[in-house]
């Protein structure tokens, strides 16, 4: 509510007028055209990906939800209000992927985020119910140390107390100290209590007015 009231013309991200998906690809060659300003949801299988792309854009079926974890091995686009793109990467971490299925996710997600032109930032998504997991930081550190912009999100917040979810973030916050200077820009988000879709949109909405 309050980055509309301040910027009434904030219409790019946090008006959905249209939503499309717009193609899958399982390497940097098949990705869409250059065209569009472009930004990344990654975390581990299961974190809820899919679910928060589908409460941001507001529609509920534009992501597959995944009964089981690890589904999504492609990347999906979706083009919003024909001027940005939003980009569901496969889900790391998943125990029964086998070693060169794990590889060849490593080598074509990194080489999408260090190569991607148009890509304006990458969200990491993280699980709030769990302390600081390692996978999850030698992600970070490693967009940290390629100097990629990126900001956390936090996710499934309905599913535990406020006070641990604090308890969470604090925690990663500390453990990203190790290789990290400042504090990183974080939300929190509920596809249950909708909390955190106008922080992520409006961050969004910045990001491609600044670019
Ligand atoms: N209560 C609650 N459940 C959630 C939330 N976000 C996701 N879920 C549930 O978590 C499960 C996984 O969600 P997905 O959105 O498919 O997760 P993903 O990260 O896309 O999973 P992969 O594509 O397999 O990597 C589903 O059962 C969702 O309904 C949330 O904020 N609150
Ligand atoms: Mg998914």
């Amino acid at each position: 509510m309050l980055l509309e009231t301040t910027f009434p013309n904030y219409s790019i991200a946090m008006k959905i007028q249209t939503t499309r998906f717009a193609g899958s690809a399982v390497k940097l060659a098949n990705c869409p055209d250059l065209d569009l300003p472009e930004f990344a949801f990654i975390g581990r299988s299961n974190v809820g990906k899919s679910s928060l792309i589908n409460l941001l854009t507001n529609k509920g079926g534009l992501a597959r939800v995944s009964k089981t974890p690890g589904r999504t091995r492609e990347m999906n686009y979706f083009t919003i209000n024909e001027s940005w793109n939003l980009v569901d990467l496969p889900g790391y971490g998943y125990a029964k992927v086998s070693k060169s299925q794990r590889d060849q996710f490593n080598e074509f997600v990194s080489e999408y985020l260090l190569e991607r032109e148009n890509l304006c930032g990458t969200f990491v998504l993280i699980d709030s119910r769990h302390s600081p997991q390692k996978i999850d930081l030698s992600f970070v550190s490693w967009l940290v140390e390629a100097g990629l912009p990126f900001a956390l999100i936090f996710t499934k917040t309905d599913k535990v107390k406020p006070k641990m979810v604090r308890e969470n973030i604090a925690l990663f916050t500390e453990a990203m100290k190790e290789f990290s200077d400042g504090e990183p820009v974080y939300f929190e988000s509920s596809t249950t209590t909708r909390d955190g879709r106008k922080q992520i949109l409006g961050h969004i909405e910045t990001a491609i007015r600044q670019r």
